[in-house]
């Protein structure tokens, strides 16, 4: 590994920065009723280093960290960079199989979590966090507190922090990101493509143990003295309301399903408490043209779409502030090189027409590949069209598509057209079997809150959507049957799980 040794050591890094620029009285972070100043942030996650280091937690270490968003998670996250450890991010939401998976998969020297998770790491040294914060507040006699360990000295290239990708099926697969690749996020993302400036207040709908949360609401405050808003809560249209307004959210980033919450329960009026927003960023899975209009409307701000992947560690393609063709990806995001590739890895030429469609290929100074010897390109699984003017458009993942009587059908293409209904307020289109063991296209909808006059009872809606999509769609496209169902299948990061849909079971 090459790079810069001492200073590369990222919070280390952070807190000499925030000390530079006058950041330390400033609010890095809201937690309910809180603001946590960047120098307290700083002051913090050196006594939590303290801590974890008579742990006997060292450089090289895993420390698993099952925490919700909140100061803590920070703190401990800081702690373990300054000490040279690799922060293991997981959902606590998950299970206690899960758990054990990741905490024996990564070799966790410590794991810390809450109270209630205890049990989910038998045989592995724990660290309750309730333990930690007592352990991280100011001392109680000036003077009492022992000397933070020094930070260890790393390189760019030393691992930081391991996530795991939730592929569809199997085992989640484990990716390494190091102490420079949270630099270039906020370098190449943060300011290349969102300007963050000290008088941001972000929000992000994703969580810290996500790659895109990661960057928004970790990489992107602490480098640039802005703030973030942290909940441990799952936010729904009202808490998302309640914090912008009360916190001035400047930055807003979210994914497809929580934004069409939002303006189905919202409406469309541009409301006095989105008055603060900027910038709304759509991540996580394409974002319906249609959708991304009535959020712009909605929110009286740009809708930026982007494409990230945990591989990647954050956004490789985007709409930027000063440049943003709503419907597409944006173009590719500083030192980023995307290829269009076709299924046996060959690089699709331009059309006649100028555009070129495949499966999209990313490399960058972020890609963490898992592999040596394929020059760095990953692919992402992800099928795009480049347009003439440099734009990326997303048409969907690689095993999206659909097979109806030997035809393939591009499920996105007919959700597209189902999604304009009134009463829908999310679609996902399969092939199932009839009653015969033939394929057939089905639609399962989730109602609209108000369905703008139009009933949404599964009779009315079968024969409304079934006549919607034989006006715009070749025959073949339509869905034979609608069900109504409460929710879609999805990952925690909103992505929809198609698998699960076919399977019509959830
Ligand atoms: O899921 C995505 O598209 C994404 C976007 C930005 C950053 C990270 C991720 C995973």
């Amino acid at each position: 590994p090459t790079g810069p040794t001492v200073s590369a050591n990222v919070a280390a890094h952070l807190a000499a920065l925030a000390d530079r620029r006058g950041w330390s009285g400033r609010a890095a972070f809201f937690e309910g009723h809180r603001a946590w100043p960047h120098g307290e942030v700083h002051d913090r996650a050196e006594r939590a280093a303290t801590v974890l280091a008579g742990r006997g937690v060292a450089a090289g270490d895993r420390l698993l960290l099952a925490l919700p968003d909140g100061i803590m998670w920070v703190t401990t996250f800081l702690a373990a960079a300054r000490l040279g450890a690799t922060a293991v991010l997981v959902n606590p939401a998950l299970t206690a199989d899960d758990h054990r998976f990741m905490a024996e998969d990564s070799r966790a020297a410590l794991a810390v979590s809450g109270p209630d998770l205890q049990d989910h790491f038998d045989g592995v040294p724990w660290l309750g966090a309730d333990q930690l914060s007592a352990l991280t507040g100011p001392p109680a006699t000036l003077g009492a507190a022992a000397p933070a360990p020094a930070a260890e000295p790393v390189t760019a290239a030393t691992p930081l922090y391991i996530q795991y990708t939730s592929g569809t099926t199997g085992h989640p697969k484990a990716v390494t990101h190091s102490h420079g690749d949270v630099a270039a996020y906020h370098d190449l993302v943060g300011q290349e493509v969102l300007d963050i400036g000290p008088a941001d207040v972000s929000f992000s709908v994703s969580k810290l143990f996500y790659a895109y949360g990661f960057g928004n609401a970790f990489a992107f405050p602490l480098f640039s003295g802005s703030a973030a808003v942290l909940t441990a809560d799952r936010p729904g249209p009202a808490l998302i309301d309640d914090l912008v307004a009360r916190h001035r959210v400047t930055l807003l980033y979210s994914v497809p399903s929580s934004y069409a919450a939002l303006v189905d329960e919202r409406g469309t009026g541009h409301t006095a408490c989105f008055a603060s927003v900027r910038a709304a960023v759509s991540a996580g899975e394409g974002l319906p043209p249609a959708l991304g209009e009535r959020v712009g409307e909605l929110l009286g701000a740009p809708v930026l779409e982007q494409i990230g992947s945990t591989e990647a560690g954050h956004a490789f393609c985007a709409n930027t502030v000063w440049d943003n063709v709503p419907g597409t990806l944006g173009r590719p995001v500083p030192r980023f090189e995307l290829e269009l590739r076709d299924h046996e890895g060959s690089v699709m030429a331009d059309g006649t027409d100028g555009t070129a469609e495949g499966e999209l290929w990313v490399r960058g100074p972020t890609v963490a590949t898992g592999r040596p010897g394929d020059g760095g390109w990953l692919a992402t699984r992800d099928r795009a069209r480049r347009e003439r003017d440099g734009t990326y458009r997303h048409l969907g993942r690689v095993d999206d598509l659909e097979m109806v009587g030997g035809i393939t059908v591009s499920p996105l293409e007919v959700e597209e057209v189902l999604r304009q209904h009134p009463a829908v307020r999310e679609v996902a289109v399969a092939a199932v079997p009839d009653e015969r063991g033939a394929t057939r296209l089905r639609a399962y909808v989730v109602p609209a809150a108000d369905p703008g006059g139009r009933a949404a009872d599964e009779e009315t809606l079968t024969a409304d959507l079934i006549a919607l999509a034989r006006r715009r769609l070749a025959a073949y496209k339509a869905p034979r049957t609608v069900r109504l169902v409460a929710s879609l299948p999805r990952t925690p990061t909103g992505k929809l799980r198609r698998h699960v849909v076919r399977t019509g079971r959830w």
